[in-house]
């Protein structure tokens, strides 16, 4: 009864004209992030992306309106007078498997891939297809340009492409399960993090009313 309670006040608070935004537990880079069809800007620098701003260097990509078939939009521009790239990479990709010369596509370790020549900005259109953590590199500067992208589970938990009050349903009647709960549902953990709790709740209240 408690959870029905709160996952009303959640619908409330923040249904489809909502504020769409929430304190994450990773930090974001930009109020773009807080919306659906979300997107982000980044410094290219050869010490880190956005090196010395106020994101912090290097930082995690995420948005509680990034899951898988959901575009995101990156923006890169060069600060340093260096040629870059912006590229995703599958989970786990390490530093040492990066290279300027990767062919990349929807199959291969490189997902994607745009270009940043010292003078132009890029942008770069990208729906990752499984919820996971991605790495963001620079082909050029795989050490130093390091960045993550959390994408987190489909708040639409039964895959019907509305995100309503079956969704919000499915999470609060699992609330406070965790990994070894007998009846724990992956489905309901939307950021991954082995416990079904409020950040869950508040992902798919966010989405509420939305067609994914
Ligand atoms: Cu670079």
């Amino acid at each position: 009864m408690r959870a029905i309670l709160l996952l009303a006040l959640l619908v409330l608070l923040a249904g489809p004209v909502g504020p769409y935004s929430f304190p994450g537990t990773l930090h974001s880079v930009s109020a773009a992030l807080s919306m659906p069809n979300p997107e982000y800007t980044l410094q290219a620098n050869f010490n880190g992306w956005n090196f010395s701003q106020s994101s912090g260097t290097n930082p995690t990509i995420v948005s509680s309106f990034l899951f898988p078939g959901q575009i995101l939009t990156a923006n890169a521009y060069v600060v340093d007078g260096l040629t870059h790239s912006l590229a995703y990479y599958q989970p786990g990709t390490q530093p040492l498997q990066v290279s300027q010369f990767d062919i990349c596509g929807p199959a291969n370790t490189c997902l994607a891939m745009v270009s940043l020549p010292p003078s132009t900005p890029g942008a770069l259109q990208f729906a990752f297809s499984s919820a996971s953590t991605f790495e963001l590199y620079c082909q050029f500067h795989p050490f130093q340009m390091h960045g993550k992208v959390f994408v987190y589970r489909s708040p639409d938990t039964n895959g019907d492409h509305a995100v309503n009050i079956i969704d919000l349903v499915a999470v609060a009647l699992v609330f406070g399960d965790n990994s070894t709960s007998s009846g724990f549902r992956p489905s309901s953990d939307l950021n991954r993090d082995n416990v079904v709790n409020i950040v869950d709740l508040v992902v798919v209240a966010l989405n509420f009313g939305r067609t994914v």
